[in-house]
């Protein structure tokens, strides 16, 4: 039996999203801008997944979500977006992010400081958290933007997006989060919260590979992130992808509903609970970041002394699929930096183990796996190394 637990670096396409999708290939293929029927043939399905996309994430009528490739791209956006509309053309010269982002977000604002801007990287506690107090007290006159997830890809980890969002409001500078690992698993909600933008791809909620959003509130300025047409009403250009946006609305509308969400929690958090616990049996195993507030899907477990990389390997050939770290980063060695960012001491950092579940897992699958990992854990033996 095949297990997979790597669902935050993708997710299976859900049967009846490909469905959905599948009208728009060969039958329903008309250019959506044409003005014939052929093109107006891909509207009504476009709206209803646009209808799917405001739902799921709370946003208001007269706000924006435009289409992107993927989170990556959303992510880009509004970094280069917020450089060139408030740094560049602007008097600010400050963006304020956390040192656990994905690098969708680290590697282009590193890329900004090479053009001149200042970046704070905001610490997290051992828990892998931050405190809301610290984007406060960071904030500066000429700060452009705060960017800060919504929840951890490696760890979970829930970060107070209510708090930053209040703060953010009361200070006047945009708050984007990326909420990439958020969606489908927690309730997202941008009013509630008061964000200004939020950045999702859809293969991490059971849509397909390639598609993702920008959500962007009305007045937030932001400039086109591509020239060209007048798609997504001239700020990203380029023929929609309608398969792709159908079938993210049809995730979206399967991954946020209230039952959906009822069902992460409690069957989904089981499951993990499940694994979880049973790992914890092996001596010298810690949760990175502790156990509270977390989306329910997700777990970042250390063995001490057990190199990542090599019980991966492990798993692997026992039909296991888990990951170190995150999949963009995991083909070199170098030690997780989300795990060296909690301060764990150097040993540790080379030994998160990341298990992922989603709504496709079944209990039969978590006690095969754990009946594995057990097997597997007992042919380690305790042998710290050191790592300089
Ligand atoms: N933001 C977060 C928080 C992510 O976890 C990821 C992907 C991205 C952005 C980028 O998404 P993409 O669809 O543009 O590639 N994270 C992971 C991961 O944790 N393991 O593999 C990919």
């Amino acid at each position: 039996m095949e297990v997979y637990l790597d669902n935050n670096a993708t997710t299976k396409v859900d049967p009846k999203v490909l469905e959905e999708m599948l009208p728009f290939f060969c039958d329903i293929y008309g250019n959506p801008n044409s003005l014939h029927r052929f093109g107006a043939g891909t509207h009504p399905k476009m709206l209803e997944a646009l209808d799917y996309l405001y739902e799921g994430i709370g946003a208001a009528d007269e706000d924006d979500i435009v289409i992107t490739a993927n989170a990556t791209e959303a992510n880009n956006w509004v970094i280069k977006g917020a450089w060139i509309e408030y740094i560049l053309n602007g008097n600010k010269n400050h963006i304020i992010t956390s040192e656990v982002e994905h690098p969708a977000i680290t590697a282009t604002c590193r890329f900004l400081e090479t053009q001149g801007v200042n970046v704070t990287y905001l610490e997290v506690n051992e828990e892998g958290v931050l405190d809301a107090q610290s984007v406060k007290d960071a904030i500066r006159e000429d700060t452009a933007l705060v960017s800060i997830m919504w929840a951890n890809n490696e760890t979970g980890k829930l970060f107070p997006v209510k708090e930053i969002g209040l703060i953010c409001k009361t200070t006047g500078v945009p708050f984007h989060s990326d909420a990439t690992q958020a969606i489908g698993k927690v309730k997202v909600d941008v009013q509630a919260n008061d964000v200004d933008m939020i950045s999702f791809s859809a293969h991490k909620f059971h849509g397909p590979k390639g598609v993702g959003g920008l959500y962007i509130k009305k007045g937030v300025s932001l400039p086109p992130y591509m020239h060209g047409g007048e798609q997504m009403g001239g700020r990203r250009a380029g023929t929609v992808d309608v398969a792709s946006m159908v079938g993210m609305g049809k995730a979206m509308q399967m991954a946020t509903n209230t039952m959906a969400i009822a069902y992460e929690k409690n069957h989904v958090g089981m499951l993990r609970d499940k694994l979880e616990k049973a790992i914890l049996k092996i001596p010298d195993t810690v949760v990175i970041g502790g156990r509270e507030n977390r989306t329910p899907n997700t777990t970042l477990i250390s063995i001490r002394g057990v190199e990542g990389e090599s019980m991966l390997w492990d798993l692997n050939q026992n039909g296991i699929g888990a990951s170190t770290g995150s999949a963009c980063a995991s083909e070199d060695l170098e030690a997780n930096p989300v795990m060296n960012a909690f301060g764990s001491d150097s040993e540790l950092a080379h030994t998160g183990i990341r298990f992922s579940l989603s709504r496709f897992n079944t209990e039969e699958q978590i006690t095969n796996a754990v009946t594995r990992l057990r097997g597997i854990s007992s042919s380690y033996a305790y042998t710290p190394k050191k790592y300089a």
